[in-house]
This record gives structure tokens, sequence and C-alpha cells, in this order.
């Protein structure tokens, strides 16, 4: 809606964004709204808050660091104060937990990715993903109605998308989230890679030769160990490809499928860009538990076809 008195502001927020170029419902926009204001909350927590390790561990056996508690429970406070959440499923709970049943949105998320890296200062995200309905357990990524991730970094930069591209919001210094870039893409071809779960490659003999075939093409390494980092160095250029399969340590790959691979199958493919677990798309995988690991091979098309092929999983 523009005129006289509302013309199009010079900075464009999230909230903007939502209403009148995504045009989402305003339930959704509002939980994406909130969601982005935990978001700020825990940037700020990176910045004033210890990284010491906490006592606890989560249900994976993990130590929790003070900051993965901190993180998971602010985002329990949003959901909460929203009042459109059913229940959430986040990587430091064992459990899916109920909120309010009426409520019109399931929401799954790791609150803080690439936790391990945040006292070495790297940068590290929170990656959501939104359903329409519960359970989340039975459905597929495709399903979902919007996924987002932050990127706790130079700069804290919020990228979302509810199935009408991707676009790009950073933080700014009254501490709103305003609109870098819209309808990012990502090219067929790669010339960059981000190869994960590197240790499968001492038993995985086509992951090797995945491995060598872009070392031998000197393609250009670009892998810090936090996924959101590496996927969202992709969405910047345009272009690349993110691996994380399976060797002895970790049969399926590292990554979980509910809180890791589905949002982010969910936004390459907005970009254009493709996500496989060797067989099929993420985001036709069955959710069959919430902490189910699989494969993952994503970003640009003819890359992870290329790839897929040479895996042969
Ligand atoms: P956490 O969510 O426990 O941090 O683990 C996920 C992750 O850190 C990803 O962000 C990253 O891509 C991956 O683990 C790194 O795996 P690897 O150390 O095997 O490369």
């Amino acid at each position: 809606m523009t005129n006289a008195a509302c013309p199009i502001p010079e900075r464009i927020s999230l909230n903007y964004h939502l209403l009148h170029k995504a045009k989402v419902v305003d339930d959704l926009r509002h939980i994406i709204v909130d969601l982005s204001r935990a978001c700020k909350y825990i940037s700020y927590a990176l910045q004033t808050t210890d990284a010491g390790l906490n006592a606890t561990s989560n249900s994976f056996g993990e130590e929790q660091l003070k900051l993965d508690v901190l993180a998971d429970d602010i985002l329990r406070q949003y959901l909460c104060e929203s009042g459109l959440t059913s229940c959430y499923i986040s990587e430091e709970q064992q459990d899916v937990v109920e909120l309010s049943s009426d409520a019109p949105y399931a929401v799954v998320f790791d609150p803080l990715d690439g936790s391990s890296l945040v006292d070495a200062n790297f940068s590290i995200g929170t990656i959501i993903g939104i359903f329409g309905s519960a359970p989340v357990v039975g459905q597929t990524p495709r399903d979902m109605v919007g996924s987002l991730y932050a990127l706790y970094g130079p700069r804290t930069i919020l990228v979302y998308s509810t199935g009408d591209g991707v676009h790009e919001f950073v933080l700014n210094d009254v501490g709103e989230f305003v609109l870098l870039r819209e309808f990012i893409g990502i090219g067929d071809d790669a010339k960059n890679y981000s190869p994960g779960n590197l240790r499968a490659v001492t038993d995985n003999a086509k992951y090797r030769e995945a491995l060598n075939h872009w070392l031998d093409k000197e393609m250009t390494l670009r892998y810090s160990g936090c996924m959101v980092a590496d996927l969202h160095h992709i969405l910047s250029k345009g272009q690349g490809i993110f691996t994380n399969v399976g060797g002895s340590k970790y049969p399926e790959g590292k990554l979980r499928l509910v809180f890791e691979c589905g949002p982010f199958a969910y936004l390459i493919d907005q970009a254009g860009g493709k996500s496989s677990n060797g067989m099929q798309s993420i985001l036709d995988l069955k959710i069959t538990d919430i902490d189910q690991r699989t494969p993952l091979i994503i970003g640009s098309s003819n890359e992870v076809d290329r790839t897929v092929n040479a895996l042969s999983l």
C-alpha cells in the first residue's frame, strides 16, 4: 500500500518486505518478525557473554556451551510470546516441545549452528524452518511455509524465503533488519567447494574421488566448519557446492534433516540451486525422527548432479 501518506520507505524493513513484497499472511509475518527479534538478541549475547562450557549436555551427548543453551532459551521465549507456535523441535531439546495446540505453526531450529567455533571467534548462525501444521514428523521439508537463518559474523545477516525468492537483510545500528538484497540466485556451475565431514574420505573412496576432482580442477576451497557461514557463502557468491556425506563415524553424514538440511534445501531451491541425499531431493525426504541425519550435497545444480553421480550413493 503506497500513497502520499505512506510512500515507499528509504530503508525496507523485514516487516515491510513480508507485508508488501512477500505478501505473506499476517500470522506468518508476525512469527518471522518475532524470530528475527530472537536472532537479534542471540547476536547481542554472542558479543557480551563468555563462551564457557556449561555443565549440561544435549540429547546427542554433546557438551552444551552456555551460548547454546542461551540461544535455545531466547528462541523459546519469542516463540511463546508469539502465541503462534503449536510446537517446536530444537537441536538442544530431546523431544518435541509442545506450546499451544491450536496455534498455526510448528517451528524447527538449530539455535547455534557451529557453536564449537564460537571460542575461535568464527562466524556461526541460527537455522530455522517453519511448518504450517503439526506434527512435523511425517512431513517433508517441501511442506515448510518458510525458512530463514541468521549469520553472526562481522555483520549480523538474516536471510529468509516464504516461497517467493530468497532475500537478505542486515542488522543496522539501531537494531533493525533492513533489506540488503532481494531474489538472490545461484548459478548452475560451481567454482567453490565446501567439503564437510572430510574425515569420511579415509573409508569412503567415492568421497575421496569427489574431493580429488575438485582439487584437480583447481576449484577454490571455502570451508569454515559452520554450515550457515558456508552455505551463506554460496548464496553470496551465487555459486558453489557444499557436501557432508557418510563415513564410519557418521554413516549418514553429520547433519540433521529436520533443523539443518531441510531449511537450507528449501532456501537453496528457492535461489535456483539444488540439494540431494545422493538419491533424491532433500526436500522430498520424509521426516521420520527429529534427529535423523542425512547425507547432503547442495548448491549449484550441475555440480550437485555431477557429485551425486560420482558418489553414486
Ligand atoms: P553443530 O550444530 O553441533 O555445531 O554441528 C553442525 C556443524 O557444526 C555444521 O555447522 C558444520 O557444517 C559441521 O558440523 C562441520 O562438520 P565437520 O567438522 O565434520 O566438517
